[in-house]
């Protein structure tokens, strides 16, 4: 891939180089340095989840792309193909058991080959697996019956030894309990039993891990689902203790929630872990981030930069991709959310904050607003894909991975592709 990438760069060179002085040029008017903005945005790196790598499907069906991967050892050659191109993507996140590997050094020994390590493990107890004693129908944590919960747990634990033997250091539990139906589940007991089922988990959670918790409004469960909103996620958060944190997925809100207000408001309480990234339209729909809300893309990151600025954050949060590509090839997918994500960054990142602070003592809400809008306005291509020239990735990921006839080969060598269908957390 390497010499496809420089071949691509030679050609996009001179028209890149004018685009990257043309904007040096315009944020120098306004006092800005390009070059510390490219050390900024060169910080910015994003995991990529094992079941991206896939097509994903619906419950209307799954069109399975040419040349997928079929095992997780095949996801992880396409991640780094990501990661060549972009250099941001150093980090797999994987899910247990869809990409469980029988030999989980070896996996790691692998991926550490091609440059990649291993990001959150994810666990899985919302849906029943092969020669699994109990079923997870009505709830795993927060199920009725103690085997179940216990089986559950034990799950969990299981994530964290694989995650352990992969070099990971934070596990995603996605909590799934919740009914359909009104009088179907105890309301508060059934969060309590959640609650002591991940206080179990918390407990012989390995060293220096962290537990991200996410929320979901809906999905499996249609009419309460036990974490269904930020404030149950950030009372379990509390409840478990140092180690554990919320994790926000931009898909997982009602339609009209001001997610970038959720984040501010993890941020104030201490509690905000990770996000996953990803937009929609209407649910969790979970297609390319940046694709539907480019605006609240940049909002959420606003609040991030900001709060890394301030010291209010110690650290960004962990950045993950969570999306399901229906109908992209995947790693075209992938290339183009990682754009998408670095430009929204960039922009954040540009923010004239002192401004901003002025105008909102000021109560100057118009040009409080034109400050961030103004900053939203960028065009910031040329910068970002300077960042990646850099690093040694490509000026037009896309352009190069297209160019290059990776999907072409590996579809003539994964001609007899069969593999679960990948879906999305
Ligand atoms: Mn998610």
């Amino acid at each position: 891939m390497q010499h496809i990438i420089e071949a691509s760069n030679r050609d996009r060179a001179a028209a890149h180089r004018s685009d990257y002085e043309r904007l040096g040029e315009q944020l120098a008017q306004h006092k800005v340095d390009i070059e510390e903005v490219v050390a900024q945005a060169a910080a910015f790196e994003v995991a990529v989840p094992s079941w991206g790598l896939g097509t994903g499907g619906t419950r209307f069906g799954r069109f399975p792309g040419r040349g997928e991967p079929r095992d997780v050892y095949e996801k992880v050659e396409d991640a780094a193909v990501v990661h060549g191109l972009t250099t941001v993507t150093p980090r797999l996140s994987l899910h247990v058991p869809w990409d469980e590997p029988e030999n989980a050094p070896a996996l790691r020994a692998h991926a550490a080959e091609l440059g990649l390590g291993f990001d959150a493990v994810n666990s899985n107890t919302f849906q029943d697996q092969a020669n699994q004693a109990l079923s997870y129908k009505f709830g795993a944590l927060g199920h009725v019956d103690a085997d179940v919960r216990r089986q559950a747990v034990g799950h969990i634990l299981h994530v964290m030894e694989v995650g352990k033997a992969l070099g990971s250091d934070a596990i995603t539990i996605w909590l799934v309990d919740g009914g359909n139906y009104p009088g179907q589940i105890h309301l508060r007991k059934s969060f309590e039993r959640v609650r002591d089922g991940l206080a179990e988990a918390y407990a012989d959670m390995p060293e220096g891990w962290t537990m991200l918790i996410e929320h979901k409004p809906f999905e499996p469960a249609f009419y309460a689902t036990v974490v269904a909103d930020w404030g149950s996620s950030l009372m379990l958060a509390q409840a478990l203790g140092e180690r554990a944190a919320c994790l926000v997925d931009l898909g997982h809100h009602l339609p009209k929630t001001n997610v970038e207000q959720v984040v501010a408001r993890l941020v104030a309480a201490g509690k905000l872990g990770g996000l996953h990234f990803n937009d929609s339209k209407y649910g969790d729909d979970d297609l390319t981030a940046g694709s539907i809300k480019p605006y609240q893309l940049f909002l959420v990151f606003n609040e991030l930069v900001d709060a890394v600025r301030d010291g209010a954050l110690e650290q960004p949060p962990a950045y993950m991709i969570d999306q399901s590509h229906n109908l992209k090839d995947p790693i075209e997918a992938l290339l183009q959310t990682v754009n998408n994500l670095q430009k929204a960054f960039v922009r954040a990142v540009l923010v004239r904050r002192d401004a901003l602070t002025y105008y909102q003592q000021e109560n100057d809400v118009l040009m409080a607003e034109e400050t961030l809008k103004s900053a939203f306005e960028m065009d910031v291509a040329a910068l970002v894909a300077e960042v990646r020239r850099r690093r040694g990735g490509a000026i037009d990921p896309i352009a190069a991975f297209r160019a290059s006839g990776y999907r072409a080969d590996k579809t003539a060598e994964r001609a007899a592709a069969e593999y679960a269908p990948p879906q999305s957390l």
